[in-house]
């Protein structure tokens, strides 16, 4: 008999735990059509009191505070894991060995290292996998693709990409777990970082050689109250009450494609006033396209096929039916927001799950960006060039 539903297991009951949690509750509200439904199982985390309000609050049949138990529980087909990066590597592993599919937050992994080893660990198991650089599922920047393989901009010659925030601007900001590199991985670089990465990689194509610096502009910070990691912990057990900051706070790079293009980058948590400010500008030889996140349902697009006194870059308001995921959302000019790519990234997941095809990006996706994390990381600290496949 065929399946109708699938069991979810979510780590994670914060920021991104709860925009999954609303993914798996809405997708079958606005995807009708969807031949595998979710069933909200369990969520995991390890304060109880704090796991036990969201399996309330979010709508979890159960909760769990140990992310093996969960992991390893017969009831559960999907394991989410959105916890921190820290957690990632053990959790995908166990997954992979006992079967279960796998969603797993970006970047994958802390190192290349750790990386390798759970892409390797997920293709010998075979199972599916889904990476969760949901910038990939907004309609603007699905319709972009759209474009872009449809040859209406020409060979692409740049592409820009900036990741701009501005939340740890104040100095007294605490020493959490994003700024400790033992938990972390790297900070902008590889938290935001890597989603304009994986934007390149979705819309031009591999990264050959990059040059990146990183900067660190503050370098001590306020422990935080609870200490969340042994990094933090070894520094407030020798009675300090401020902590060494060991990630970058910036990161630029330049990079040349496997197909020519030039590329510019820059990932920051320094760029005051800019809250979440991503996107791009793509020049090709017969146009462009260019795209910011903080006004998500529009994309500028100049053609040269227009004559020379009509052209100029035209704005696109991306909330027509015929647009990538709108038909599942409003009529035309009821834009959609930051939540609504989780639902489209779950229901592309599922959909993949159900006709038993690879979904996109998967686990070796998530390992090429993680190898030009690794590149970029080296050629800021040797000041030289680094070619992304020597690493893989
Ligand atoms: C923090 O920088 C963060 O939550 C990232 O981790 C997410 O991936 C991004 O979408 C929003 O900002």
């Amino acid at each position: 008999m065929r399946r109708t539903h699938v069991n979810i297991g979510l780590i994670g009951y914060a920021f991104m735990g709860k925009a999954h949690s609303h993914a798996f509750k809405d997708v079958a509200m606005f995807f009708p059509e969807l031949r595998l439904r979710p069933v909200m199982k369990a969520i995991c985390g390890r304060n109880e009191a704090a796991v036990k309000a969201a399996a309330e609050r979010y709508g979890w049949e159960s909760w769990e505070t140990d992310a093996m138990k969960l992991i390893s529980r017969p009831d559960i087909d999907v394991v989410d894991i959105a916890s921190p990066g820290w957690a990632h590597k053990e959790q995908v592993l166990a997954a992979a060995r006992a079967g279960k599919a796998i969603i797993c937050e970006k970047p994958i992994a802390n190192t290349l290292a750790e990386a390798k080893e759970m892409a390797a660990a997920v293709r010998k198991a075979r199972v599916p996998s889904l990476v969760m650089f949901n910038y990939r599922r907004v309609p603007a920047v699905a319709l972009a693709r759209e474009i872009i393989r449809a040859g209406e901009i020409g060979e692409i010659r740049h592409f820009r990409a900036f990741y701009l925030q501005d939340w740890i601007v104040d100095p007294a900001f605490p020493l959490v777990w994003r700024l400790d590199r033992e938990q972390a991985g790297s900070g902008a670089l590889g938290d935001i970082g890597s989603h304009i990465i994986d934007m390149a990689r979705f819309l031009v194509g591999e990264l050959d050689e990059v040059c990146g610096m990183t900067r660190t502009f503050i370098r001590e910070r306020p422990l935080p109250a609870a200490d969340s990691g042994s990094g933090l912990r070894r520094q407030a057990a020798r009675g300090r009450k401020m902590g060494k900051v060991t990630v970058d706070d910036a990161a630029a790079w330049l990079a040349s494609f496997d197909n020519g293009a030039v590329g510019t980058f820059e990932a920051t948590r320094f760029a005051t006033g800019r809250k979440n400010f991503n996107g791009f500008e793509i020049y090709g030889s017969r146009g462009g396209l260019c795209f910011n996140f903080e006004d998500m349902n529009r994309l500028q697009f100049l053609s040269l096929k227009d004559g020379a006194a009509r052209q100029g870059f035209r704005d696109i308001l991306v909330t027509d039916a015929t647009h990538p995921y709108i038909k599942a959302w409003w009529p035309a000019g009821h834009i959609i927001g930051y939540e609504h790519t989780f639902v489209n990234a779950v229901y592309d997941f599922l959909e993949a799950l159900a006709s038993k095809k690879p979904a996109s990006p998967d686990m070796d996706d998530g390992l090429r960006v993680q190898a030009v994390l690794e590149a970029i990381e080296i050629s800021a600290r040797n000041r030289e060039w680094v070619r992304v496949r020597d690493l893989l």
